[in-house]
């Protein structure tokens, strides 16, 4: 293989870099891993791709000597490509955790997105870039949306002026790319950004085009996204289908009961991504009762997904501790490790958070020990997502339940005014003294990066999603909502988006039967002057 083909990995180990491994093989690019400090000095090109915390990174990069290595290959002007943290390593400190001294060749601190800014933190989703130097890669991105998944960010001022090369707007003007010479750093994940991304990414590797004139752009608003979700699981020959229930239903009404069969979950995870799906689902939903460790078929999914869908992936289902039949005990982190590592950039826990939200109402406690706040400690909150599978009960009047209740816009079939949402656990099976208001606003705290807010009423019903619902827990927190269940019409998704606070809505049935292409709902957004990415 030629130099020219090789690029080298910084991969500390701290997390997913599965997705840039796959979008450089895409490119047609072979990868050399860096295992001592002497690869960096060495190396023609490096990407380094930052995951996990700031602190626990640069503790890693100091203690194997990798931080002074890569200190002199930046200071040397070498080709270098850090994405997310690898760009925020850069800069001289950051609030993470307290103040954390970074590598030091940028000035500026890195800190957290404020909330009070009336914005949604992490910061999820596409956003577009205002550029503001020509700095070769980043040619014709100007104005176009790119993937940005992040608490944190470093902001433009006098004495870095010179290194920014784009920055966007969320709450306030943050950076989004810098440059200086051959070293390039983004604050967005290239290997998640689409067609826009791979560009980007190939710019680096062909380290040409310099000369290249970088279209400006102007600035946006983070984009509504547009979610594909499959609901996957085995059907009774052992295959695995992707489904699609009516409340949760998922089996045909036939003499057979067999399960609604709507395809293959790794071909209609490619077909979303090259229909424009901002974001693609997976939800095991069979993982309460079946060990997903066990369920390898799934793991191949995701794995086989990652080669060639280059936007995020959510993986949900069976999130928790589990002990097989040997004994042998898997916690809920390593079942969400084996996720990560096959592809997944977000896990979401359904029953787990819970019985994990009941336990911090009760007893007012974080312990620390439940998967939601294991894994967001570890992965960070935004890699973690809470799914919430409500059913409508109505009330009379709101004094009637301890739960936070709405005044809803159809009453119910005795004519009652109100309703609370009540949560569930293992699909919906059995419903559990908590509402989705109380729930969201615990599993916030307790870690949650976002919500995906479903309702058993309006699943696959196609009449439209509960405004009523999304409203209540959109409002709730500061965390990104996205709205599920019973989109039919791509008036649906502009009036999820009017009225409410929702930052993405999803949608299943519609694009399996392809009743609604996804295109078709992005145009319907567009020319109803609500952003979105195209
Ligand atoms: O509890 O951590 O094992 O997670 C189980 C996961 O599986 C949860 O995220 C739960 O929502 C999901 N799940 C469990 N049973 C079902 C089922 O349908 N029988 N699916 C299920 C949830 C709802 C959405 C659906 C939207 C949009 N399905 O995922 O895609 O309602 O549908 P639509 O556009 O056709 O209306 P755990």
């Amino acid at each position: 293989q030629s130099a020219d083909s090789v690029v080298t990995l910084l991969d500390y180990g701290a997390g997913n870099v599965r997705s840039v491994r796959n979008a450089i093989r895409s490119l047609g690019y072979n990868i050399k891993d860096v295992q001592k400090p002497e690869d960096i000095l060495n190396a023609d090109r490096l990407i380094f791709p930052g995951v996990g915390a700031f602190a626990a990174a640069m503790d890693v990069l100091n203690q194997n000597g990798m931080a002074e290595a890569l200190c002199t290959y930046i200071e040397n002007d070498r080709p270098f490509l850090g994405i997310c943290l690898g760009l925020q390593l850069l800069f001289e400190s950051s609030e993470e955790k307290g103040l954390v001294k970074g590598l030091g060749l940028i000035p500026g601190v890195v800190g957290r997105f404020d909330s009070s800014n009336g914005v949604r933190v992490p910061h999820i989703g596409w956003n577009a870039l205002q550029i503001t130097k020509d700095s070769g890669i980043l040619e014709d991105v100007g104005g176009q949306h790119v993937y940005f998944v992040h608490s944190y960010r470093a902001i433009p001022s006098n004495a870095n002026q010179e290194w920014i090369s784009s920055t966007c707007n969320y709450g306030d003007n943050f950076i989004a790319s810098v440059q200086r010479g051959n070293v390039h750093a983004v604050q967005f994940h290239p290997e998640k950004s689409g067609d826009v991304g791979l560009s980007v990414l190939a710019r680096f590797l062909q380290s040409k085009s310099y000369t290249a004139k970088a279209t400006k752009g102007k600035a946006s608003k983070l984009a509504k996204r547009v979610i594909a979700c499959l609901d996957v699981r085995a059907n009774d020959n052992g295959d695995l289908v992707v489904t699609k229930g009516d409340q949760y239903d998922v089996r045909e009404h036939t003499k057979e009961n067999e399960v609604r069969n709507l395809g293959k979950p790794v071909e209609l995870a490619r077909q979303y991504y090259k229909d424009g799906a901002d974001e693609v689902s997976f939800l095991n939903i069979t993982g309460f009762r079946d060990f997903p460790l066990g369920d390898l078929p799934m793991l191949e999914v995701l794995r086989y997904t990652s080669e060639n869908v280059f936007v995020p992936l959510t993986v949900g289902g069976g999130i928790r501790d589990f002990t097989d039949g040997n004994g042998r005990h898997y916690s809920s982190l390593e079942v969400a490790s084996e996720y990560f590592r096959s592809g997944a950039d977000k896990v979401s826990i359904g029953s787990d958070a819970v019985y994990a939200a009941e336990a911090y109402i009760r007893t007012g406690v974080k312990t620390g020990n439940s998967s939601l706040e294991q894994i967001s400690r570890v992965y960070g909150n935004q890699a973690v997502v809470v799914s919430i599978d409500p059913r409508r009960v109505y009330v009379r009047n709101p004094g009637d339940v301890e739960f936070k209740t709405v005044r809803v816009a159809n009453p119910g079939p005795a004519g009652e005014e109100y309703a609370w949402y009540q949560c569930t656990v293992n699909g919906g099976r059995e419903g559990r003294p908590i509402g989705a208001y109380e729930l969201a606003k615990a599993v916030e705290e307790l870690g949650a990066g976002e919500i995906l807010l479903n309702c058993i009423d309006c699943d696959g019903q196609g009449k439209g999603f509960d405004i009523d619902l999304i409203e209540l827990v959109s409002n709730a927190v500061t965390i990104p909502v996205i709205a599920s269940s019973g989109a039919g019409v791509v008036e649906h998704f502009s009036e999820v988006f009017r009225k409410t606070n929702a930052s993405a809505a999803l949608a299943a049935g519609i694009f399996h039967r392809k009743e609604v292409p996804i295109h078709s709902v992005k145009e319907h957004l567009l020319k109803e002057s609500i952003e979105v990415r195209v």
